[in-house]
């Protein structure tokens, strides 16, 4: 081949190969044209190795022109793979980015519940008097829940809070109560009187209906030192219903029976919607009654170890679930347990 003709197919293949890495758009491609054209099976290879039919003279001139196109391709290819790798790298940060002025999927915010919030406030007020917060077992033996309690096998009082049992011996308590004598015979009185308040569930096997549910909290309250009357009773009680329902709150004491207090009462607040006046939260009789208390039975001191001539106690049961539905007006108990989130969520930051 002539000089003029070998230079003339290289600035062909030079023109060629410029305008089809200008055209590429990926870095596979460009990558292909640089084995085809500048590898060892290519047409510059070739064309050196095609050297050797030239002239002596002609054969430094080719050679260097060769390499001249050789170079600019290069420089081309490498030109190119730089910018098609910042484009590939703009594409994927352009993908990446995160908005951050975007709004954020919203997270449904659950809240406790009514129930749950209603124990936790009267903890705080009995936190604040000095109580300790004591919690029990949902499973419980006979001998707590009744015995301890002063209520023997077949006494007459178990009927109104039959239960479900695990066996003879075993059953899902009651009532609070149980926590009282198992307080009472580790309490050590050289270190001060003993006051404790214990909510938790408690179970009977009583017919679901407005204001019974099978289920349901109780908070249990005691105080044991020397010289407890029923005018302490009175004093604390009277004060956490007016934290409860109101300044203006007054109570009374009704006498009741229960087999471990003498003498027992049932707690009457007067109505904080009508003052007393009557309306249908009271059912028109001015009071709304709230807990069960009384003086601890002195049997059921002599039980846990405790010297009824030396001390005496007052306790109390409160069902804070009844206290909610007067609180916020739930005419109905059962919906604090059927898990209706449009029944919840109207108590959300109460
Ligand atoms: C008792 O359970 C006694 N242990 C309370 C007590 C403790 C008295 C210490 C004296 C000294 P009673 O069965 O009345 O008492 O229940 C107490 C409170 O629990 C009731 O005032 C009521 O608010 C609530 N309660 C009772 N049964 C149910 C029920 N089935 N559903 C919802 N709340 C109930």
């Amino acid at each position: 081949m002539s000089l003029a003709k070998t230079q003339a197919t290289l600035e062909t293949l030079r023109n060629e190969t410029l305008a089809k890495v200008a055209a590429v758009t990926d870095l596979n491609s460009l990558n292909q044209i640089r084995v085809e054209i500048l590898g060892k099976k290519g047409p510059i290879t070739e064309v050196l190795r095609g050297m050797k039919d030239l002239s002596a003279e002609d054969r430094p001139k080719v050679g260097s022109f060769a390499n001249v196109i050789r170079d600019e391709i290069t420089a081309a290819i490498e030109a190119r793979k730089t910018d098609l790798e910042a484009d590939a790298l703009n594409e994927a940060l352009a993908k990446e980015t995160l908005d951050v002025t975007l709004p954020g999927a919203q997270v449904k915010q659950g809240t406790r519940h009514i129930l749950t919030q209603t124990m936790e406030e009267i903890e705080d007020i009995f936190v604040g008097m000095g109580y300790q917060v004591v919690e029990g077992f949902e499973v419980e033996s006979d001998h707590y829940n009744f015995e301890r309690m002063n209520l023997p096998k077949n006494h007459p009082a178990r009927d109104m809070q039959d239960t479900f049992y695990i066996s003879d011996e075993i059953l899902i308590r009651t009532h609070t109560s149980p926590v009282q004598a198992r307080t009472m015979e580790k309490h050590d009185f050289s270190k001060g009187a003993l006051r404790m308040i214990s909510p938790g569930k408690v179970f009977r096997r009583d017919t679901d209906d407005a204001t019974h549910s099978h289920q349901f909290h109780q908070i249990e309250g005691l105080v044991v030192d020397k010289n407890i009357t029923m005018g302490d009773l009175k004093g604390t009680l009277e004060v956490v219903m007016k934290k409860m329902f109101g300044a203006d709150r007054k109570i009374r004491l009704r006498p009741s029976y229960f087999p471990f207090t003498e003498p027992s009462v049932e707690t009457d607040v007067s109505c904080f919607k009508c003052g007393g006046a009557g309306c249908n939260v009271c059912k028109y009789t001015g009071w709304i009654e709230i807990l069960g208390a009384g003086m601890v039975h002195p049997d059921v001191l002599q039980m846990s170890g405790i010297d009824p001539e030396v001390y005496s106690g007052f306790a109390f049961g409160l069902g804070p679930d009844r206290v909610a539905m007067l609180r916020y007006g739930v005419n109905d108990i059962r919906y604090f347990y059927q898990n209706d989130l449009r029944f919840l969520e109207q108590f959300k930051g109460e």
